[in-house]
């Protein structure tokens, strides 16, 4: 069945690679800096649910100085607490689609990477930022909380103490400070997010399909699991990978000086 999503205006869909593998994902909202709004959280996850085949890692990016402002204020009416709730669940569904959706996703961050738009960054794989980049949770202050998966995913990142100070006091990270605890595993010169990002996605599409979703689905949920368990989650996928037709001609390549080895990194 071919998959196919519902374009959106705000949400710019391209492949690149050399066989189209990567999902190029722009936001596209830059006068708004790129603020989520419904429309945009449902066409997210729109497009995770139905990505096309042959797409084996994506990329995320904001276009304009800013990664994404997070949710938008002028949306945020006066909501009781049905629909407040409701409304969470909905940010919950689509970035639950990015983070176990099909492909891994790699982040390219730039500017704010506040409220919303960090709990969106959090939802991917890998997070590569610029120089620019800074990260707030300025919830806090604007007498609301998280509802984006923030509070399930940011302490993962840097601990819940971090977070509640940053939710706390306001405190904003920078770039550097950022990479330090955790919030980026890259840290790029200021405007270079989007190249590395798209580097590693292509380095990324090239590992056998079933490793990527060992690491996707298994990892994090082995990562909660109690020692005992997780050893035993870790064994099961362990040998559903490597029974793989491709694990073998991969070994094989490798037992055979067709593979690279491992080099030191400069
Ligand atoms: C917005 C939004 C937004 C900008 N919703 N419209 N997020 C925040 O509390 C962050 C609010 N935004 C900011 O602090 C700043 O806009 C930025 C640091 C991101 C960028 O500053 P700057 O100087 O480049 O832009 P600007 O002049 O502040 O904004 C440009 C326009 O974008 C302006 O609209 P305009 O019509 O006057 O031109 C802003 O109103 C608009 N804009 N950010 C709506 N967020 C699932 S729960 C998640 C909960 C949250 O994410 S709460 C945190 C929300």
């Amino acid at each position: 069945m071919t998959k196919t999503f519902t374009q959106h205006p705000e949400l710019h869909f391209e492949r690149l690679g050399e066989e189209q593998e990567v999902a190029v994902i722009r936001l596209t909202r830059s006068a708004k800096r790129n603020a989520l709004n419904d429309g945009l959280i449902l066409a997210l996850r729109d497009l995770f649910e139905n990505m096309p085949d042959g797409v084996r890692s994506a990329v995320i990016a904001g276009e304009g100085p800013h990664f994404c402002a997070g949710l938008d204020l002028s949306e945020l009416k006066e909501r009781d607490a049905g629909q407040g709730l409701h409304h969470s669940r909905m940010w919950h569904a689509a970035l639950e689609r990015v983070q176990f959706g099909p492909v891994p996703v790699i982040a390219a961050l730039q500017g704010a990477v506040v409220g919303g738009g960090l709990e969106l960054a959090s939802a991917c794989h890998i997070r590569v930022a610029d120089a620019s980049t800074f990260y707030a949770l300025p919830e806090g202050s604007r007498g609301i909380f998280v509802g984006g998966g923030g509070a399930v995913r940011i302490p993962k990142l840097i601990g819940a103490a971090r977070m509640a100070d940053m939710m706390l006091t306001g405190r904003v990270y920078n770039a550097q400070d950022g990479e330090r605890i955790g919030l980026a595993q890259y840290l790029v010169p200021e405007g270079a997010a989007f190249d590395k990002a798209l580097e590693l996605a292509v380095r990324v599409a090239q590992n056998a399909p079933l490793t990527n979703y060992a690491l996707m689905h298994a990892l994090p949920r082995i990562a909660e699991q109690p020692a005992d368990q997780g050893f035993f989650t870790e064994a099961m996928m362990a040998a559903i990978a490597q029974s793989a037709p491709e694990a073998k001609t991969r070994l094989n390549d490798f037992l055979e000086g067709r593979a690279a080895k491992v080099r030191k990194q400069d």
